[in-house]
């Protein structure tokens, strides 16, 4: 990714880059994913005020989208997206997380997860056992869902940070997350049934529709790129379901 947005954002967000990519290039098989025309570095400024985006992607076997996009607000808003999308032939959750916050300030919001999307949306065993053994942390801040955010797992972190020990173990919960997460679908086997591609499709739809619904990352996107844009942008990019 070039070094110019990610260097002017706040130390959280430039780590979890930093860490995101790492565990990515260490962990997986990964090859180029070709980002939509024009999408992979963005400028927008309709009303108000500036909008920059710089996408990265790759794809490995296990996963279809390996998505890391950081964004930059005026000049207060800094925010880091992160998803990855399984290729629906393995039966792996999806990962992913959101930081928002101001350059130099607090950050306002730091979500990671695991996301099942099998059938009955419950974690595979393993993934259960992994989470289960990571130590407890606490939070001075923790932060309430959303009424659309149904598909998040159990395992789900989102807090508001406060102060740098607080930042520092979501960095490190979610660089555990990360890990594990790629050691297992690096050691997980392709689904033979037909019906179970077919229900990590569905999964993967349903999760699609229900981030679609977070309008406070539709809000951010309308005001420097219009409504359609922004609705093509959060279904094309940032949550696009299978074909
Ligand atoms: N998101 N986020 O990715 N979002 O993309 N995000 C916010 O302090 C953007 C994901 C999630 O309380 C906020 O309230 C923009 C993924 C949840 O109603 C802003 C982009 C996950 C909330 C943005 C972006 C995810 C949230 C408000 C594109 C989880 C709380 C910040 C670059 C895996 C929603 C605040 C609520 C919040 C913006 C979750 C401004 C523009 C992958 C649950």
């Amino acid at each position: 990714m070039p070094a110019s947005l990610r260097n002017r954002q706040h130390a959280l967000i430039c780590q979890l880059a930093e860490c995101i990519e790492k565990v990515w290039q260490t962990n997986l098989d990964l090859s180029p994913y070709r980002v939509p025309e024009g999408l992979g570095y963005i400028e927008g400024h309709l009303e108000g005020e500036k909008l920059v985006i710089e996408n990265l992607c790759y794809q490995a076997p296990q996963f279809r989208k390996l998505h890391l996009e950081l964004a930059q607000v005026g000049s207060g808003l800094d925010i880091l997206h992160c998803v990855m999308f399984p290729n629906p032939e393995y039966a792996l959750p999806i990962f992913g997380a959101d930081i928002v916050g101001g350059r130099g300030g607090a950050i306002s919001a730091a979500i990671a997860d695991l996301s099942p999307v099998n059938a009955g949306r419950s974690l595979p065993v393993r993934y259960n056992q992994a989470l289960s053994a990571l130590p407890d942390l606490n939070f001075s801040q923790p932060r309430a869902l959303p009424e659309w955010a149904d598909i998040f797992s159990e395992f789900c972190l989102f807090v508001r940070p406060m102060g740098a020990l607080e930042e520092q173990a979501f960095l490190q919960r979610v660089g555990d997350f990360l890990t594990l997460h790629c050691q297992i679908a690096s050691e997980t086997k392709p689904l033979i049934s037909e019906i179970d591609v077919a229900s990590s499709i569905a999964g993967q739809q349903y999760y699609c529709e229900k981030q679609q619904q977070n309008d406070k990352t539709r809000r951010v996107l309308e005001k420097s790129f219009g409504t359609e844009w922004a609705d093509r942008y959060m279904t094309t990019m940032l949550f696009d379901s299978v074909a």
